[in-house]
């Protein structure tokens, strides 16, 4: 284990990473402190009884004597407390970094690395089942949801990780077997003040020290910047590309799957197989292992999902779209031969929405936009656009319109949490309310 004895630690953030990294730190009798700046945050009821925490705002005496730092994904290193112990010289790193220092010091291990703006949960879940199926012991967690701390409480062959443009901020001793970034496009601009770069630039370090980035040959950012060994997928160009009617997968100009036989779709989701598969392959995974695992794939709840079909209308619940990028992939898979009723809504943290605009024009579409930025997408498309204060009321008024071969597609563009809990309460009440006013008109 790295040896954190004697140190001053300080942890920010009392969610579930800054538990992990308490249970980390506990682990070796080492007392770190915490500081939350909210008040009564998520983990205060699981906190040891030994960890001394100060909420509500920064201990700024605690922060400057320490000698670590370890931040919260959710907290900015842009925070002025922040920057200023970082002017002091006082370390600050993330949970990931010290998940990293560990895994560098044990033998045989292989760590796959995932982000991107989209499909990062999809992805990392895929080459977790795909790892898994070899017989392989395989840990998924980081961004996730399962703190990657924690995964080092059992002994894996292969962790698989999904991280996040914050997570890769603090982060300096990764050294993937496989890294990847699938995509950019605009997200969590409210925190890149700068810009598409600076988010980049975050992604980008994904790839220090990695043996071999999977890149997207569709999206020049994805490309490392530094000369690294690469392997890349695309439409339809690459190692790993599809045919040109999207039939196909080709590995190496051989078709490997028909996208018939396979359960996910769109074609965003046949790049993510494509991915996954660029990365089984050079854990060197036998390659029928790893196709049977990507045709049997379900693909995840609230990711373009089909929950509700009646009187030929389709709803589909896309609710973890939740940037431009994720929308634009809707748009583009989506196969409507009636009205397209697009939901769009919530937070848009910043966003530049306009790249919507030509895929909002050249459909047979109605658009209804609600929450906190509906009035900013409704002027995307004026004159094709309802808006209403909740996503309730908007789908209310759908319900009357719809008529056979419509589909209602709730892809909104925007972070659920201006209305809701989470996307999760989002995609749950329009699934709700789809087969709600749909049995009332059918009575
Ligand atoms: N906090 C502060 N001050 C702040 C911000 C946060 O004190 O300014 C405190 C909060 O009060 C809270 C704690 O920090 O008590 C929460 O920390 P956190 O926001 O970093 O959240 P965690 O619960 O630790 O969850 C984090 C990730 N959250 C974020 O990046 C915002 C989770 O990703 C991740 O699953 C988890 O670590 C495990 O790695 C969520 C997410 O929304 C799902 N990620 C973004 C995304 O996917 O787009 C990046
Ligand atoms: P992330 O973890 O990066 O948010 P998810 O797999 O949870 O990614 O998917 C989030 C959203 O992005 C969903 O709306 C999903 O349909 C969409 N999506 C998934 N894969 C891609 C992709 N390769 N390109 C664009 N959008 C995608």
């Amino acid at each position: 284990m790295v040896d954190y004895q004697g140190k001053k630690i300080v942890i920010i953030g009392l969610g579930i990473t800054g538990l992990s990294c308490v249970d980390y730190f506990l682990a070796q009798n080492v007392i770190p402190k915490v500081i939350d700046t909210r008040l009564s945050p998520s983990g205060l009821d699981q906190l040891d009884d030994r960890v001394i925490y100060h909420l509500g705002n920064f201990d700024v005496d605690w922060l400057f004597q320490a000698d670590l730092i370890v931040a919260s994904p959710g907290i900015a290193l842009s925070t002025p407390e922040l920057k200023k112990a970082s002017e002091k010289g006082i370390e600050i790193i993330g949970d990931i970094e010290l998940f990293c220092r560990e895994v560098n010091q044990q033998k045989n291990k292989e760590v796959i690395a995932i982000t991107g703006a989209n499909g990062k949960t999809t992805v990392t879940t895929l080459v977790g089942d795909i790892v898994k199926s070899a017989g392989l012991k395989v840990g998924v967690g980081g961004n996730i949801g399962e703190p990657a701390l924690s995964l080092l409480k059992q002994d894996y062959d292969v962790y698989v990780l999904e991280l996040s443009s914050f997570q890769l901020e603090t982060t300096s001793s990764l050294q993937a077997s496989v890294a990847t970034i699938l995509n950019i496009s605009q997200d969590h601009m409210d925190r890149y003040p700068l810009g598409l770069m600076q988010y980049t630039a975050a992604k980008q370090r994904i790839y220090h020290n990695a043996k071999c980035c999977v890149i997207n040959h569709d999206d020049k950012l994805t490309i490392p910047t530094n000369n690294r060994h690469c392997v890349s997928f695309g439409m339809k160009e690459g190692d790993y590309h599809l045919d040109a009617k999207c039939e196909h997968l080709i590995a190496q100009n051989q078709p490997v799957l028909s996208t018939k036989t396979m359960k996910l779709i769109g074609c965003h989701n046949y790049l993510n197989a494509l991915s996954a598969l660029a990365i089984a392959d050079n854990l060197k995974i036998a390659r029928d292992s790893s196709l049977k695992t990507i045709a049997n794939f379900q693909g995840l709840p609230h990711r373009f999902e089909l929950v509700f079909e009646s009187n030929d209308v389709k709803w589909i619940n896309d609710s973890k779209a939740t940037n431009v990028g994720s929308t634009e992939a809707a748009l583009n898979s989506v196969i409507c031969n009636g009205k397209l009723f697009l939901l769009l809504g919530g937070d848009g943290k910043s966003a530049d929405f306009s790249s919507l605009i030509p895929y909002l024009k050249e459909r047979n579409i109605e658009v209804f936009c609600f929450g906190r930025d509906r009035d900013l997408l409704a002027n995307l498309v004026p004159d094709l656009t309802t808006i209403t204060e909740t996503m309730s009321e908007s789908i209310e008024c759908i319900a009357k319109k719809v008529a056979p071969k419509d589909v209602v597609l709730l892809s909104p563009a925007c972070a659920s949490l201006d209305q809701f809990k989470n996307y999760i309460e989002r995609g749950n009440l329009f699934a709700q309310l789809a087969k709600q006013y749909t049995q009332r008109g059918e009575k």
